[in-house]
């Protein structure tokens, strides 16, 4: 069993897609342990990103995800890091498999609809940035 952040984007829940994208997460036989519905802070999406700091799209990337809600998640399941990235699609929409929610429902690589960890050290660091160990439900 492996857990996992994810993280519906503002673009996505604005566009009303956080039903499609939790009917995928859970259709695929994931659990979600923990889910609320934020706005996140500069200072915590500048440590969300932190990977990033430096890059030219860092400044428009926390612009972005700080812009509106967002529903964040704790996603579990066997190899859920790996499989959630994999339904996700690629970052760039338009290198996306078909079928996978970024090729379906997103054009940009800046709005890209949905955030999963990269690897068991993010989804550690990620989770323990948005989530308390009591709010997770196993
Ligand atoms: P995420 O962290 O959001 O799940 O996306 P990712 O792992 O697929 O991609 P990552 O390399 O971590 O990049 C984080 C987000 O930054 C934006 N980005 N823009 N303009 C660009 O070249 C560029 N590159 C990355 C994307 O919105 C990406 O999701
Ligand atoms: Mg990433």
């Amino acid at each position: 069993m492996e857990r996992t952040y994810i993280m519906v984007k503002p673009d996505g829940v604005r566009r009303g897609l956080t039903g499609e994208i939790i009917n995928r997460i859970e259709r695929k036989g994931f659990k979600i342990v923990a889910m609320k519905k934020m706005v996140i802070s500069r200072e915590t999406a500048e440590t969300h990103y932190g990977e990033h700091k430096g890059k030219p799209f860092f400044e428009g990337l926390v612009n972005f995800i700080t812009s509106g809600p967002v529903v964040a998640m704790v996603v579990e399941g066997p190899n859920a890091i790996a499989e959630m990235r994999r339904l996700m699609g690629a970052t760039r929409p338009w290198e996306a498999a078909p079928g996978t929610i970024r090729a379906d429902f997103a054009t940009t690589v800046d709005e890209n609809v949905i955030h999963g960890s990269d690897g068991p050290e993010s989804a550690q660091r990620e989770i323990s940035i948005f989530f308390k160990p009591e709010e997770i439900i196993g």
